[in-house]
Protein backbone atom coordinates (compact mmCIF):
# COMPACT_ATOMS: atom_id res chain seq x y z
CA UNK A 1 0.00 0.00 0.00
CA UNK A 2 2.35 2.97 0.85
CA UNK A 3 4.54 1.54 -2.17
CA UNK A 4 1.51 1.99 -4.16
CA UNK A 5 0.93 5.78 -2.50
CA UNK A 6 4.75 6.96 -3.20
CA UNK A 7 3.97 6.00 -6.74
CA UNK A 8 0.93 8.45 -6.78
CA UNK A 9 2.26 11.21 -5.64
CA UNK A 10 4.99 10.92 -7.93
CA UNK A 11 2.40 10.63 -10.50
CA UNK A 12 0.31 13.90 -9.03
CA UNK A 13 3.94 15.42 -9.06
CA UNK A 14 4.54 15.03 -12.64
CA UNK A 15 1.18 16.12 -13.56
CA UNK A 16 1.41 19.53 -12.01
CA UNK A 17 4.03 20.34 -14.70
CA UNK A 18 3.12 18.36 -17.47
CA UNK A 19 3.36 21.18 -19.54
CA UNK A 20 7.20 20.90 -19.78
CA UNK A 21 7.03 17.13 -19.38
CA UNK A 22 7.28 14.83 -22.39
CA UNK A 23 4.22 12.56 -21.82
CA UNK A 24 6.64 9.11 -22.22
CA UNK A 25 7.95 9.99 -18.64
CA UNK A 26 4.36 8.87 -17.27
CA UNK A 27 4.57 5.64 -18.95
CA UNK A 28 8.39 4.70 -18.05
CA UNK A 29 7.45 5.67 -14.04
CA UNK A 30 4.04 4.16 -14.21
CA UNK A 31 4.34 0.75 -15.73
CA UNK A 32 2.82 -0.82 -12.63
CA UNK A 33 0.48 1.31 -11.56
CA UNK A 34 -2.88 0.04 -11.15
CA UNK A 35 -4.84 3.09 -9.59
CA UNK A 36 -4.94 6.79 -10.15
CA UNK A 37 -6.99 9.32 -8.49
CA UNK A 38 -6.77 12.92 -8.83
CA UNK A 39 -9.69 14.24 -7.36
CA UNK A 40 -10.96 18.03 -7.04
CA UNK A 41 -8.57 19.01 -4.71
CA UNK A 42 -5.84 19.00 -7.20
CA UNK A 43 -7.19 21.76 -9.22
CA UNK A 44 -5.91 20.28 -12.34
CA UNK A 45 -6.66 21.94 -15.75
CA UNK A 46 -5.60 21.31 -18.94
CA UNK A 47 -6.06 18.44 -20.75
CA UNK A 48 -5.22 15.06 -19.65
CA UNK A 49 -1.51 14.19 -21.02
CA UNK A 50 -2.21 11.90 -23.59
CA UNK A 51 0.94 9.13 -22.46
CA UNK A 52 -1.57 8.48 -19.66
CA UNK A 53 -3.43 6.77 -21.97
CA UNK A 54 -0.75 4.04 -22.81
CA UNK A 55 -0.88 2.97 -18.88
CA UNK A 56 -2.19 -0.20 -19.51
CA UNK A 57 -1.75 -1.25 -15.91
CA UNK A 58 -4.37 1.23 -14.65
CA UNK A 59 -7.63 -0.28 -13.53
CA UNK A 60 -8.89 2.97 -11.41
CA UNK A 61 -8.89 5.85 -13.21
CA UNK A 62 -10.48 9.00 -11.33
CA UNK A 63 -10.42 13.05 -12.11
CA UNK A 64 -13.27 13.87 -10.91
CA UNK A 65 -13.69 17.70 -9.94
CA UNK A 66 -11.23 19.38 -11.77
CA UNK A 67 -11.14 21.73 -14.62
CA UNK A 68 -9.80 18.93 -17.11
CA UNK A 69 -11.08 19.80 -21.22
CA UNK A 70 -10.38 18.30 -24.31
CA UNK A 71 -11.54 15.07 -25.81
CA UNK A 72 -11.46 11.44 -24.58
CA UNK A 73 -9.13 9.27 -27.42
CA UNK A 74 -11.28 7.38 -28.99
CA UNK A 75 -9.43 3.96 -28.19
CA UNK A 76 -8.95 4.59 -24.40
CA UNK A 77 -10.78 0.74 -24.20
CA UNK A 78 -8.30 -0.68 -26.33
CA UNK A 79 -5.05 0.85 -24.74
CA UNK A 80 -6.86 0.45 -21.00
CA UNK A 81 -8.74 -2.48 -21.82
CA UNK A 82 -7.55 -3.03 -17.75
CA UNK A 83 -10.19 -0.42 -16.51
CA UNK A 84 -12.48 -1.17 -14.28
CA UNK A 85 -13.60 2.26 -12.88
CA UNK A 86 -13.55 5.87 -14.57
CA UNK A 87 -14.32 8.51 -13.00
CA UNK A 88 -13.89 11.93 -15.02
CA UNK A 89 -17.07 13.61 -13.51
CA UNK A 90 -17.11 17.34 -13.09
CA UNK A 91 -15.09 18.60 -15.61
CA UNK A 92 -15.27 20.05 -18.82
CA UNK A 93 -14.33 17.76 -21.31
CA UNK A 94 -15.96 17.53 -24.67
CA UNK A 95 -16.60 14.97 -27.63
CA UNK A 96 -17.84 11.79 -27.41
CA UNK A 97 -17.97 9.34 -25.30
CA UNK A 98 -15.78 6.37 -26.58
CA UNK A 99 -17.14 3.41 -28.06
CA UNK A 100 -14.15 1.68 -27.33
CA UNK A 101 -14.90 1.41 -23.49
CA UNK A 102 -16.79 -1.51 -24.34
CA UNK A 103 -13.30 -3.24 -25.07
CA UNK A 104 -12.60 -2.75 -21.57
CA UNK A 105 -14.55 -5.43 -20.59
CA UNK A 106 -13.63 -5.59 -16.71
CA UNK A 107 -15.27 -1.64 -16.23
CA UNK A 108 -17.47 -1.93 -13.18
CA UNK A 109 -18.36 1.95 -13.11
CA UNK A 110 -18.28 4.88 -15.32
CA UNK A 111 -18.98 8.46 -14.19
CA UNK A 112 -18.99 11.14 -17.01
CA UNK A 113 -21.61 12.99 -15.34
CA UNK A 114 -21.60 16.94 -15.53
CA UNK A 115 -19.17 17.41 -18.39
CA UNK A 116 -19.67 18.76 -22.02
CA UNK A 117 -20.15 15.23 -23.66
CA UNK A 118 -22.05 15.63 -26.92
CA UNK A 119 -22.70 13.04 -29.44
CA UNK A 120 -24.78 9.59 -29.19
CA UNK A 121 -24.22 7.31 -26.06
CA UNK A 122 -22.58 4.06 -27.14
CA UNK A 123 -24.82 1.47 -27.95
CA UNK A 124 -22.86 -1.12 -26.57
CA UNK A 125 -22.80 -0.06 -23.01
CA UNK A 126 -24.94 -3.44 -22.49
CA UNK A 127 -21.56 -5.47 -23.50
CA UNK A 128 -19.87 -4.56 -20.36
CA UNK A 129 -21.35 -7.44 -18.31
CA UNK A 130 -20.08 -6.22 -15.08
CA UNK A 131 -21.18 -3.03 -15.42
CA UNK A 132 -22.25 -1.73 -11.76
CA UNK A 133 -22.73 2.49 -12.33
CA UNK A 134 -23.66 4.65 -15.63
CA UNK A 135 -23.51 8.12 -14.55
CA UNK A 136 -23.99 9.91 -17.76
CA UNK A 137 -26.03 12.79 -16.55
CA UNK A 138 -25.27 16.88 -16.94
CA UNK A 139 -23.98 16.84 -20.49
CA UNK A 140 -25.26 17.41 -24.20
CA UNK A 141 -26.11 13.87 -25.11
CA UNK A 142 -28.67 13.52 -27.61
CA UNK A 143 -30.20 10.32 -28.06
CA UNK A 144 -32.76 8.17 -26.88
CA UNK A 145 -33.39 5.80 -24.09
CA UNK A 146 -32.53 3.07 -25.60
CA UNK A 147 -29.17 2.08 -24.13
CA UNK A 148 -31.57 1.89 -20.85
CA UNK A 149 -32.69 -1.38 -22.43
CA UNK A 150 -29.94 -2.31 -24.04
CA UNK A 151 -28.22 -3.02 -19.96
CA UNK A 152 -30.57 -6.03 -19.61
CA UNK A 153 -27.65 -8.38 -19.60
CA UNK A 154 -25.62 -6.07 -16.84
CA UNK A 155 -26.63 -8.62 -13.93
CA UNK A 156 -24.63 -6.37 -11.47
CA UNK A 157 -26.28 -2.92 -12.52
CA UNK A 158 -26.97 -0.54 -9.42
CA UNK A 159 -26.75 2.61 -10.47
CA UNK A 160 -28.36 4.47 -13.85
CA UNK A 161 -27.92 8.57 -13.87
CA UNK A 162 -28.27 10.49 -17.08
CA UNK A 163 -30.56 13.09 -16.10
CA UNK A 164 -29.81 16.99 -17.25
CA UNK A 165 -29.01 15.81 -20.98
CA UNK A 166 -30.76 16.89 -24.32
CA UNK A 167 -32.24 13.16 -24.79
CA UNK A 168 -35.83 12.25 -25.92
CA UNK A 169 -38.14 9.45 -26.82
CA UNK A 170 -40.62 7.41 -24.39
CA UNK A 171 -39.29 4.33 -22.07
CA UNK A 172 -40.59 0.91 -23.32
CA UNK A 173 -41.60 -2.17 -21.33
CA UNK A 174 -38.34 -3.47 -21.41
CA UNK A 175 -36.81 -1.27 -18.95
CA UNK A 176 -38.22 -3.88 -16.98
CA UNK A 177 -35.97 -6.45 -18.14
CA UNK A 178 -32.99 -4.75 -16.77
CA UNK A 179 -31.35 -6.24 -13.52
CA UNK A 180 -33.73 -6.15 -10.80
CA UNK A 181 -30.25 -5.12 -8.54
CA UNK A 182 -30.79 -1.67 -9.84
CA UNK A 183 -31.38 0.97 -6.71
CA UNK A 184 -30.26 4.13 -8.01
CA UNK A 185 -32.55 5.60 -10.99
CA UNK A 186 -32.02 9.34 -12.52
CA UNK A 187 -33.73 10.32 -15.26
CA UNK A 188 -34.38 14.21 -14.56
CA UNK A 189 -34.97 16.71 -17.10
CA UNK A 190 -34.93 14.25 -20.09
CA UNK A 191 -37.84 15.06 -22.36
CA UNK A 192 -38.98 11.56 -21.74
CA UNK A 193 -42.79 11.48 -23.09
CA UNK A 194 -45.71 8.50 -22.28
CA UNK A 195 -46.04 6.86 -19.61
CA UNK A 196 -43.92 4.90 -16.87
CA UNK A 197 -44.08 1.43 -18.21
CA UNK A 198 -45.08 -1.05 -16.09
CA UNK A 199 -42.40 -3.07 -16.15
CA UNK A 200 -40.87 -0.50 -13.68
CA UNK A 201 -42.45 -2.36 -11.02
CA UNK A 202 -40.08 -5.36 -11.53
CA UNK A 203 -37.06 -2.48 -10.25
CA UNK A 204 -37.79 -4.28 -6.29
CA UNK A 205 -34.65 -2.89 -5.40
CA UNK A 206 -35.27 0.54 -6.03
CA UNK A 207 -34.73 2.56 -2.99
CA UNK A 208 -33.96 6.05 -5.18
CA UNK A 209 -36.31 6.91 -8.55
CA UNK A 210 -36.44 10.20 -10.22
CA UNK A 211 -38.13 11.16 -13.21
CA UNK A 212 -39.09 14.71 -12.41
CA UNK A 213 -39.44 17.56 -15.15
CA UNK A 214 -40.11 15.25 -18.29
CA UNK A 215 -43.37 14.87 -20.08
CA UNK A 216 -44.42 12.02 -18.62
CA UNK A 217 -48.16 11.51 -18.18
CA UNK A 218 -50.75 9.09 -16.84
CA UNK A 219 -51.39 6.48 -15.46
CA UNK A 220 -48.90 5.92 -12.81
CA UNK A 221 -48.67 2.08 -13.31
CA UNK A 222 -50.20 0.19 -9.90
CA UNK A 223 -46.90 -1.87 -10.36
CA UNK A 224 -44.88 1.19 -8.99
CA UNK A 225 -46.91 -0.34 -5.15
CA UNK A 226 -43.99 -3.31 -5.69
CA UNK A 227 -40.92 -0.88 -4.75
CA UNK A 228 -41.48 -1.37 -1.03
CA UNK A 229 -37.67 -0.55 -0.50
CA UNK A 230 -38.26 3.02 -1.95
CA UNK A 231 -37.03 6.08 -0.48
CA UNK A 232 -37.21 8.87 -2.69
CA UNK A 233 -39.61 9.23 -5.37
CA UNK A 234 -39.74 12.35 -7.41
CA UNK A 235 -42.08 13.24 -10.33
CA UNK A 236 -42.67 16.44 -10.31
CA UNK A 237 -42.78 18.63 -13.26
CA UNK A 238 -44.56 16.03 -15.44
CA UNK A 239 -48.11 15.53 -16.73
CA UNK A 240 -49.67 13.33 -13.73
CA UNK A 241 -53.29 13.57 -13.55
CA UNK A 242 -53.75 10.90 -11.26
CA UNK A 243 -52.12 8.80 -8.33
CA UNK A 244 -51.86 4.53 -8.62
CA UNK A 245 -53.60 3.63 -5.42
CA UNK A 246 -50.84 0.98 -4.65
CA UNK A 247 -48.68 4.34 -3.79
CA UNK A 248 -49.66 3.33 0.14
CA UNK A 249 -47.61 1.08 -0.28
CA UNK A 250 -44.15 2.49 -0.33
CA UNK A 251 -44.30 2.91 3.27
CA UNK A 252 -40.30 3.67 3.33
CA UNK A 253 -40.56 7.06 1.50
CA UNK A 254 -38.81 10.03 2.86
CA UNK A 255 -39.13 12.32 0.06
CA UNK A 256 -42.31 12.43 -2.23
CA UNK A 257 -42.13 14.99 -4.63
CA UNK A 258 -45.40 15.05 -6.82
CA UNK A 259 -45.52 18.62 -7.54
CA UNK A 260 -46.27 20.73 -11.53
CA UNK A 261 -48.62 18.01 -12.16
CA UNK A 262 -51.61 17.93 -13.27
CA UNK A 263 -52.96 15.60 -10.50
CA UNK A 264 -56.87 15.72 -9.17
CA UNK A 265 -59.09 14.65 -6.61
CA UNK A 266 -58.49 14.72 -3.18
CA UNK A 267 -55.05 14.07 -1.40
CA UNK A 268 -54.84 10.54 -0.80
CA UNK A 269 -54.67 9.84 3.03
CA UNK A 270 -52.66 6.55 2.49
CA UNK A 271 -49.70 9.37 2.48
CA UNK A 272 -50.00 8.75 6.01
CA UNK A 273 -48.57 5.32 5.95
CA UNK A 274 -44.92 6.87 5.32
CA UNK A 275 -43.80 7.27 8.35
CA UNK A 276 -40.30 8.11 7.93
CA UNK A 277 -41.41 10.45 5.49
CA UNK A 278 -38.99 14.05 6.13
CA UNK A 279 -40.57 15.71 2.73
CA UNK A 280 -43.81 16.29 0.92
CA UNK A 281 -44.47 18.55 -2.18
CA UNK A 282 -47.63 18.28 -3.80
CA UNK A 283 -48.32 22.09 -4.84
CA UNK A 284 -49.27 23.18 -8.13
CA UNK A 285 -52.08 20.36 -8.46
CA UNK A 286 -55.53 19.84 -8.71
CA UNK A 287 -56.26 19.01 -5.29
CA UNK A 288 -59.38 19.00 -3.67
CA UNK A 289 -60.47 18.85 -0.58
CA UNK A 290 -59.07 19.15 2.64
CA UNK A 291 -56.04 18.10 4.30
CA UNK A 292 -56.48 13.96 5.44
CA UNK A 293 -55.60 14.56 9.22
CA UNK A 294 -53.11 11.59 8.61
CA UNK A 295 -50.74 13.66 6.88
CA UNK A 296 -50.46 16.27 9.50
CA UNK A 297 -50.11 13.36 12.19
CA UNK A 298 -46.88 12.51 10.64
CA UNK A 299 -43.87 13.46 12.88
CA UNK A 300 -41.43 12.61 10.75
CA UNK A 301 -41.77 15.64 8.30
CA UNK A 302 -38.99 17.57 9.47
CA UNK A 303 -37.75 19.42 6.39
CA UNK A 304 -40.53 20.55 4.52
CA UNK A 305 -44.43 19.83 3.86
CA UNK A 306 -45.42 21.71 0.89
CA UNK A 307 -49.21 22.19 -0.37
CA UNK A 308 -49.61 25.29 -2.11
CA UNK A 309 -51.34 26.30 -4.97
CA UNK A 310 -53.97 23.94 -5.20
CA UNK A 311 -57.93 23.39 -4.49
CA UNK A 312 -58.22 22.09 -0.72
CA UNK A 313 -60.12 23.80 1.33
CA UNK A 314 -60.77 23.54 5.02
CA UNK A 315 -59.17 24.69 8.19
CA UNK A 316 -55.45 23.08 8.72
CA UNK A 317 -56.57 20.12 10.99
CA UNK A 318 -55.85 20.37 14.12
CA UNK A 319 -53.03 17.16 14.46
CA UNK A 320 -51.19 20.20 12.60
CA UNK A 321 -49.66 19.93 15.94
CA UNK A 322 -47.81 16.85 15.49
CA UNK A 323 -45.64 18.24 13.19
CA UNK A 324 -43.29 19.60 15.77
CA UNK A 325 -40.13 19.76 13.45
CA UNK A 326 -41.51 21.26 10.56
CA UNK A 327 -39.24 24.06 8.99
CA UNK A 328 -41.79 24.85 6.11
CA UNK A 329 -45.75 24.58 6.09
CA UNK A 330 -46.95 25.77 3.35
CA UNK A 331 -50.49 25.85 1.91
CA UNK A 332 -52.61 28.00 -0.30
CA UNK A 333 -56.47 28.14 0.63
CA UNK A 334 -59.74 28.79 -1.61
CA UNK A 335 -58.67 32.70 -1.11
CA UNK A 336 -55.16 32.47 -2.36
CA UNK A 337 -54.01 33.20 0.70
CA UNK A 338 -49.92 31.99 1.45
CA UNK A 339 -48.81 30.73 4.08
CA UNK A 340 -45.82 29.84 5.73
CA UNK A 341 -45.48 27.96 9.43
CA UNK A 342 -41.99 27.76 10.43
CA UNK A 343 -41.12 25.73 13.45
CA UNK A 344 -37.67 24.39 14.82
C1 LIG B 1 1.33 5.32 -26.74
O1 LIG B 1 1.63 4.02 -27.25
C2 LIG B 1 1.69 3.99 -28.68
C3 LIG B 1 1.86 2.54 -29.10
O2 LIG B 1 2.79 1.90 -28.29
C4 LIG B 1 2.83 4.87 -29.17
O3 LIG B 1 2.85 4.89 -30.57
C5 LIG B 1 2.58 6.29 -28.66
O4 LIG B 1 3.67 7.11 -29.00
C6 LIG B 1 2.41 6.31 -27.17
N1 LIG B 1 2.01 7.64 -26.79
C7 LIG B 1 2.58 8.29 -25.78
C8 LIG B 1 2.13 9.69 -25.59
O5 LIG B 1 3.44 7.81 -25.07
C1 LIG C 1 -14.08 -3.76 -29.48
O1 LIG C 1 -15.45 -4.03 -29.23
C2 LIG C 1 -16.24 -4.04 -30.40
C3 LIG C 1 -17.69 -4.16 -29.98
O2 LIG C 1 -17.86 -5.21 -29.07
C4 LIG C 1 -15.81 -5.20 -31.29
O3 LIG C 1 -16.56 -5.21 -32.47
C5 LIG C 1 -14.33 -5.02 -31.62
O4 LIG C 1 -13.88 -6.15 -32.34
C6 LIG C 1 -13.50 -4.85 -30.36
N1 LIG C 1 -12.15 -4.52 -30.74
C7 LIG C 1 -11.09 -5.14 -30.27
C8 LIG C 1 -9.79 -4.70 -30.78
O5 LIG C 1 -11.20 -6.01 -29.42
C1 LIG D 1 -27.98 -10.47 -23.85
O1 LIG D 1 -27.28 -11.68 -24.01
C2 LIG D 1 -27.93 -12.59 -24.90
C3 LIG D 1 -27.15 -13.88 -24.87
O2 LIG D 1 -25.80 -13.66 -25.04
C4 LIG D 1 -27.98 -11.97 -26.29
O3 LIG D 1 -28.63 -12.82 -27.18
C5 LIG D 1 -28.74 -10.67 -26.21
O4 LIG D 1 -28.72 -10.02 -27.46
C6 LIG D 1 -28.13 -9.73 -25.18
N1 LIG D 1 -29.01 -8.61 -25.00
C7 LIG D 1 -28.57 -7.36 -25.11
C8 LIG D 1 -29.60 -6.30 -24.90
O5 LIG D 1 -27.42 -7.07 -25.34
C1 LIG E 1 -38.26 -9.27 -21.21
O1 LIG E 1 -37.68 -10.55 -20.99
C2 LIG E 1 -38.58 -11.62 -21.20
C3 LIG E 1 -37.91 -12.92 -20.77
O2 LIG E 1 -36.58 -12.94 -21.17
C4 LIG E 1 -38.98 -11.63 -22.67
O3 LIG E 1 -39.90 -12.67 -22.92
C5 LIG E 1 -39.63 -10.30 -23.01
O4 LIG E 1 -39.90 -10.25 -24.39
C6 LIG E 1 -38.73 -9.15 -22.65
N1 LIG E 1 -39.49 -7.93 -22.79
C7 LIG E 1 -39.05 -6.90 -23.46
C8 LIG E 1 -39.98 -5.75 -23.58
O5 LIG E 1 -37.93 -6.86 -23.93
C1 LIG F 1 -31.75 -6.86 -3.97
O1 LIG F 1 -30.61 -6.45 -3.25
C2 LIG F 1 -30.17 -7.39 -2.30
C3 LIG F 1 -29.08 -6.76 -1.51
O2 LIG F 1 -28.20 -6.09 -2.34
C4 LIG F 1 -29.74 -8.65 -3.02
O3 LIG F 1 -29.31 -9.61 -2.09
C5 LIG F 1 -30.90 -9.18 -3.81
O4 LIG F 1 -30.50 -10.29 -4.58
C6 LIG F 1 -31.47 -8.13 -4.74
N1 LIG F 1 -32.70 -8.60 -5.36
C7 LIG F 1 -32.78 -8.79 -6.65
C8 LIG F 1 -34.12 -9.28 -7.12
O5 LIG F 1 -31.86 -8.61 -7.40
C1 LIG G 1 -50.13 -3.04 -1.83
O1 LIG G 1 -50.45 -3.46 -0.51
C2 LIG G 1 -51.67 -4.17 -0.43
C3 LIG G 1 -51.98 -4.41 1.03
O2 LIG G 1 -50.85 -4.92 1.67
C4 LIG G 1 -51.54 -5.45 -1.23
O3 LIG G 1 -52.77 -6.16 -1.21
C5 LIG G 1 -51.20 -5.11 -2.67
O4 LIG G 1 -50.98 -6.30 -3.40
C6 LIG G 1 -49.97 -4.24 -2.73
N1 LIG G 1 -49.79 -3.81 -4.10
C7 LIG G 1 -48.62 -3.90 -4.72
C8 LIG G 1 -48.61 -3.41 -6.14
O5 LIG G 1 -47.62 -4.30 -4.18
C1 LIG H 1 -59.28 19.80 -12.13
O1 LIG H 1 -59.97 18.59 -11.85
C2 LIG H 1 -61.35 18.63 -12.16
C3 LIG H 1 -61.93 17.32 -11.72
O2 LIG H 1 -61.81 17.21 -10.33
C4 LIG H 1 -61.52 18.85 -13.64
O3 LIG H 1 -62.88 18.95 -13.95
C5 LIG H 1 -60.82 20.12 -14.05
O4 LIG H 1 -60.87 20.25 -15.45
C6 LIG H 1 -59.37 20.09 -13.60
N1 LIG H 1 -58.76 21.37 -13.84
C7 LIG H 1 -57.67 21.50 -14.62
C8 LIG H 1 -57.13 22.88 -14.74
O5 LIG H 1 -57.16 20.54 -15.17
C1 LIG I 1 -43.54 24.82 -2.79
O1 LIG I 1 -43.37 24.12 -4.02
C2 LIG I 1 -43.45 24.98 -5.15
C3 LIG I 1 -43.41 24.10 -6.38
O2 LIG I 1 -42.24 23.36 -6.44
C4 LIG I 1 -42.33 25.98 -5.12
O3 LIG I 1 -42.42 26.86 -6.21
C5 LIG I 1 -42.42 26.78 -3.81
O4 LIG I 1 -41.30 27.62 -3.73
C6 LIG I 1 -42.45 25.85 -2.62
N1 LIG I 1 -42.67 26.63 -1.42
C7 LIG I 1 -41.75 26.73 -0.48
C8 LIG I 1 -42.11 27.59 0.69
O5 LIG I 1 -40.71 26.12 -0.52
C1 LIG J 1 -57.03 27.19 -5.40
C2 LIG J 1 -55.77 26.98 -6.15
O1 LIG J 1 -54.76 27.54 -5.84
N1 LIG J 1 -55.84 26.13 -7.17
C3 LIG J 1 -54.70 25.87 -7.99
C4 LIG J 1 -54.25 24.42 -7.82
O2 LIG J 1 -53.19 24.19 -8.69
C5 LIG J 1 -53.53 24.35 -10.06
C6 LIG J 1 -52.36 23.94 -10.90
O3 LIG J 1 -51.24 24.70 -10.57
C7 LIG J 1 -53.92 25.79 -10.32
O4 LIG J 1 -54.32 25.92 -11.70
C8 LIG J 1 -55.07 26.15 -9.44
O5 LIG J 1 -55.33 27.51 -9.59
Amino acid sequence: MAGCLTLIIHIALVWCCFNNTPAYCLTTVTDRLALMSFKGENNLYGKIPSGLFNISTIHYLSVSSNHLDGTIPFDIGLTLSNLRTIHLCLNSFTGMIPNSLVNASGLEGISFWDNEFTVPIPKDLGKLLHLQLVSLGNNRLQDDLSFISSLTNCTNLQYIQCGGNLLRGSLTESIGNISATVEFIELREYQVQGSIPSGLGNLVNLTFLDMASNQLSSPIPETMGKLHKLQELHLGGNSFTELPSSLGNLTLLNRLHLEQNNIYGSIPSSIGNFHYLLELNIAYNNLSGSIPPEIMSLSSISISLNLTHNRSTGALPLEAGSLTKVVELDFVGTCGSYVVYERY
